[in-house]
C-alpha cells in the first residue's frame, strides 16, 4: 500500500495513525482473539483519549440527547422481562464482599435503577468531581449520536487495534511484551484477586482521569485499560475474517443479524468491544491487550465501558 499523507488534523487532540498491513488478533490467548490474521487499514485521525465527561456533558447540553440507560425500556423488546427490569437503569461493577464463583458474573454485576452517566455507581454517585473520567454508561446509540454531533465516527475493530498497537506488531501489550515493565504500571487494570481485592497498585479503583498512564507509540492515552471501548463492527469469530490467500482491506465487521447471542431471547445484535477496562485482572480476565475483543449488546451500557472517535481521510464520510 501507497504511503498516504494525512489531511489536516480534522479536530484538536486527535492523533494521526498511518495505514498499514498487520497482525490482528493473537493465537497465545483466549479463543475469540484467534486465529491471528494479517489485516490492512487506510490510515485515520484519532481521538487522544476516551471521550471524557466534560466532552459528554457539552453534547448532552448542546443537543438534549438522553442516553439509553436514562429511558425505560420498551416491554416490545424484551420479551418476557420482568417488570422491575423494565426502568430506566444501568449495570454497575459492585464488589461483593465475600469469596463468589467467578463463572457467575452476577455476583458483581448489578442492573441498578437510576444508574447513568451522571451517576456512575447509581443514585447518589455523581461525576461533578470527574470531568476529566472517561464516560460510562453509554450504549451504541448514544456513542453514535455523540459521533454524528461531533462529526466522528467509531473505528471499525481493525482500526481501533491498529491504533491500540502504536506501530509495535505482534507485540503483546500496546507498549511492548510485558505487563508492568520495570514495575511501571501503563494502564488502569486491577491488581489483585478479582472482584474483592483491589490493591490499586496502579493508583486507581474505578476509572482513571484520562491520560495519567504513558502513551503508546502513536501518543494514544487509556486504549488498554480505563475502560473498554466501542467499536463500528458487528461481532463475528476471526475465523470468518481471517482468509489464507490474502490480507483484508479495511474490513468492517460481520453481519448483524449473526451477532446475536443465540441464549438471549431478547436476541440483542452486538457490537466487538475492545482494549480492557479498570476491572481486568489476571486472575479472571487478562484483556488488557490489544488483540483481546469481546461481544457487546448494543443496549447495554455498563460502568466501564466508553469509547474514543475517528475521523477518516477524506473528511469522516464512511463508505458503508
Ligand atoms: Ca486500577
Ligand atoms: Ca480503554
Ligand atoms: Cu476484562
Amino acid at each position: 500500500m501507497q504511503p498516504v499523507e494525512p489531511d489536516p488534523q480534522p479536530r484538536p487532540d486527535m492523533v494521526w495513525v498511518p495505514g498499514g498491513t498487520f497482525l490482528m488478533g493473537s493465537d497465545h490467548h483466549y479463543p475469540e482473539e484467534a486465529p491471528a490474521h494479517q489485516v490492512t487499514v487506510d490510515g485515520f485521525w484519532i481521538d487522544r483519549h476516551p471521550v471524557t465527561n466534560a466532552e459528554f456533558a457539552r453534547f448532552v447540553r448542546k443537543t438534549g440527547h438522553v442516553t439509553v440507560a436514562e429511558q425505560a425500556p420498551d416491554p416490545a423488546d424484551y420479551p418476557g422481562a420482568r417488570p422491575e427490569l423494565l426502568v430506566p437503569a444501568s449495570t454497575v461493577f459492585q464488589r461483593p464482599g465475600r469469596p463468589v464463583d467467578l463463572g457467575d458474573h452476577y455476583n458483581w454485576w448489578s442492573y441498578v435503577p437510576g444508574a447513568d452517566w451522571r451517576h456512575p455507581q447509581g443514585p447518589g454517585s455523581s461525576v461533578r468531581k470527574k470531568p476529566d473520567h472517561p464516560v460510562v454508561h453509554v450504549a451504541w446509540a448514544d456513542v453514535q449520536a455523540y459521533a454524528a454531533w461531533a462529526g466522528k465516527e467509531l473505528p471499525t475493530e481493525a482500526e481501533w487495534e491498529l491504533a491500540c498497537r502504536g506501530g509495535l506488531d505482534g507485540a503483546e501489550f500496546a507498549w511492548g511484551d510485558e505487563l508492568n515493565p520495570g514495575g511501571r504500571w501503563m494502564a488502569n487494570t486491577w491488581q489483585g484477586e478479582f472482584p474483592n481485592d483491589n490493591l490499586e497498585l496502579d493508583g486507581y479503583v474505578g476509572t482513571a482521569p484520562v491520560g495519567r498512564y504513558p502513551p503508546n507509540g502513536y501518543g494514544l492515552h487509556d486504549m488498554i485499560g480505563n475502560v473498554w471501548e466501542w467499536t463500528s463492527d458487528w461481532y463475528q469469530a476471526h475465523e470468518d475474517a481471517a482468509h489464507g490467500c490474502c490480507a483484508p482491506v479495511n474490513p468492517r465487521g460481520g453481519n448483524q443479524d449473526q451477532s446475536r447471542d443465540p441464549r438471549d431471547v431478547a436476541a440483542i445484535p452486538r457490537k466487538v468491544m475492545k482494549g480492557g477496562s479498570h476491572l481486568c485482572a489476571p486472575n479472571y480476565c487478562r484483556r488488557y491487550r490489544p488483540a483481546a475483543r469481546m461481544a457487546q449488546a448494543v443496549d447495554t451500557a455498563t460502568s466501564h465501558l466508553g469509547f474514543r472517535c475517528i475521523v477518516r481521510q477524506g473528511g469522516g464520510g464512511g463508505d458503508d
